[in-house]
C-alpha cells in the first residue's frame, strides 16, 4: 500500500534521472579504476535494513522541555504509518522495534497487517523498567530488575515476559533489556550485589525466550543514574551475557558511552567474542545526546562499518548484528531525520565496502600506519551517494527523499487528522 502517491515520487525523480545516471556511470568508472564492480556494491548496500524505533517518529524532548510537531503520531499505527512513509522514500529500514508499554494496542493481529501492508516487519521488542507504568504494584525509582526488593524485580521479569509473549505476536525474534538501574550517591548501592541482582532477574528472563530468540543486552554509562550504573560498559554486559547463555549478547548504542571511547574496538573485541547483538545508531557529542546518526561524527560511524565489514569478509562465526536506529528529534521533523539517518548508516556500510581489504590487509602486516589510514581515507572520501540513489529509485523511492516528503504534504495532512499533543514538560523521548 503506497502512502505516498507513487506518481509524486516518479515525477520528483523525473528531472534528477539523467544526472544519477551520469553521476553513476562517473563513480563506476572511478571504481573499477579500483577493481570493484559498482553493481555488485549497490547489490550488497541494496540488501542491507536497518530497523526504525517507534519511539523516534515522535518529537523527543530534553531534561527541560518538550516542544511537540505537528501531526505527530497519536498511537502505534500512526506510528507505524510514518515509519511505513520513511520506507517508501527512502528504501532502507524494512522493520520497525517497539517499545512495551509505550506501544501498547489491543489487537496485535491488526497491527501485524497493517505493518505489512506498509511493506514493514518487526526488529526487537524493547522493554521498559525506568519508568513507572500506571497502576503498578511496585515503583522503579530505586531500580527495576536490580530492585532491591524482590517484589519489584519480579514484577520487572514479568514486563519481559510480557514483552516477549507480544514479540511472538508480531513475528519479532529478539528482546532488548535496557535498564536505568544505578544509583547517584557512593554508598547507595553495593555493586556487586545489584549485579548479582541482575543475573538473577535476566536468567528468568532468558529461561523464557523461545529457541530461536535472543537477548540483546544493553550497556550504558550513565543516566538516569549519574554515579553508578548496573550495566555501565561492554564489559560488565559481556560478563553478563556469557553467565546467561548462548542467546544473550551485548548491544552496542553508540550514545551509552564516555566521550572519545573507541566503540570501533569495543564492536571489534564483541565480534571475536561471538557476543555482538548489534546497534542503536545515533551520534553524539557529550552523552547519550541522540543526535542522528553521522551528524556529528561520520568517520566514526564509518569505522564501525570497517569493524563489521571486515567480520563479514572474514567470515568471524557467528557474525549477525541487528541494526537499529535509536534517536530523539527535537528540533527536526522526525521523518526527515529518520531517512537521512538510514541514509548515512547505509552510506556508512557502501564506503566500507570500498576499503581494499588485501591492501589493508599487507599494509597492517608491514606496520605502514600511513598507507593504512590511507586506504581507510580513500574509502571514506568517496561520494557513494549515486549508489543510494539508484538503491532508492528501483526500490519505488525517492531519489531524494527529503525534498519528495516536503513536495508530498504528509505531514500538513496528517496534522489535520492528528490534534496537536500539549507540550510544555520534559522528557528524554
Ligand atoms: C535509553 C536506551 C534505550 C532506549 C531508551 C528510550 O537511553 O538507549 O535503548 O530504549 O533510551
Ligand atoms: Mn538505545
Ligand atoms: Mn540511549
Amino acid at each position: 500500500m503506497s502512502l505516498i502517491d507513487s506518481s509524486l515520487i516518479a515525477a520528483h525523480n523525473e528531472p534528477q534521472l539523467r544526472t544519477l545516471e551520469t553521476d553513476y556511470d562517473c563513480l563506476g568508472a572511478v571504481l573499477a579504476r579500483r577493481g570493484i564492480d559498482i553493481d555488485g556494491i549497490r547489490a550488497q548496500v541494496a540488501h542491507f535494513g536497518v530497523a526504525l524505533p517507534s519511539w523516534g517518529v515522535g518529537t523527543g524532548g530534553t531534561r527541560f522541555a518538550r516542544f511537540p510537531g505537528l501531526g505527530e503520531p497519536r498511537h502505534v499505527f500512526d506510528k507505524l504509518q510514518d515509519c511505513g512513509v520513511i520506507h517508501q522514500l527512502a528504501c532502507a529500514t524494512p522493520t520497525v522495534s517497539l517499545h512495551i508499554p509505550w506501544d501498547r494496542c489491543s489487537d496485535w493481529a491488526a497491527l501485524r497487517e497493517t505493518a505489512a501492508r506498509y511493506g514493514l516487519a518487526f526488529d526487537a521488542m524493547n522493554s521498559n523498567t525506568f519508568s513507572d507504568q500506571r497502576g503498578a504494584a511496585h515503583s522503579y525509582k530505586f531500580g527495576s530488575l536490580t530492585h532491591t526488593d524482590a517484589g519489584t524485580r519480579a514484577q520487572a521479569v514479568a514486563h519481559n515476559l510480557e514483552c516477549i509473549e507480544i514479540g511472538q505476536a508480531l513475528g519479532s525474534k529478539a528482546l532488548t533489556v535496557w535498564v536505568g538501574d544505578g544509583s547517584n550517591f557512593p554508598g547507595q548501592q553495593h555493586f556487586r550485589r545489584a549485579f548479582d541482582r541482575y543475573l538473577d532477574s535476566t536468567a528468568r528472563i532468558y529461561a523464557a525466550l523461545p529457541g530461536d530468540w535472543r537477548m540483546f543486552l544493553e550497556h550504558k554509562i550513565c543516566e538516569p543514574a549519574f554515579y553508578s550504573t548496573v550495566i555501565q560498559d561492554w564489559g560488565s554486559s559481556y560478563l553478563a551475557a556469557t553467565a546467561l547463555g548462548p542467546k544473550a549478547q551485548c548491544l552496542v548504542d553508540l550514545g551509552h558511552h564516555a566521550p572519545n571511547v573507541n566503540i570501533e574496538l569495543i564492536v571489534a573485541r564483541l565480534l571475536a567474542a561471538g557476543r555482538l547483538a548489534g546497534f542503536h545508531f545515533n551520534d553524539s557529542k557529550y552523552g547519550d545526546d541522540d543526535l542522528d546518526a553521522g551528524s556529528v561524527s561520520p568517520y566514526r560511524l564509518f569505522l564501525v562499518f570497517n569493524e563489521l565489514v571486515a567480520a563479514a569478509h572474514e567470515r568471524v562465526p557467528g557474525f549477525d548484528p541487528a541494526y537499529m536506529l535509536d534517536q530523539s528529534h527535537n528540533v527536526t521533523d522526525p521523518i526527515e531525520s529518520l531517512m537521512t539517518s538510514a541514509a548515512q548508516v547505509q552510506r556508512s556500510l557502501a564506503q566500507a565496502l570500498l576499503v581494499d581489504r588485501a591492501a589493508l590487509d599487507a599494509a597492517q602486516q608491514a606496520n605502514d600506519a600511513i598507507l593504512a589510514s590511507q586506504l581507510l581515507k580513500q574509502a571514506f572520501q568517496t561520494d557513494v551517494n549515486p549508489i543510494l540513489q539508484r538503491i532508492r529509485l528501483e526500490g519505488g523511492g525517492a531519489i531524494d527523499p527529503v525534498a519528495a516528503y516536503r513536495a508530498s504534504g504528509y505531514r500538513a495532512r496528517v496534522a489535520r487528522e492528528r490534534p496537536t499533543v500539549a507540550g510544555g514538560s520534559g522528557g528524554i523521548v
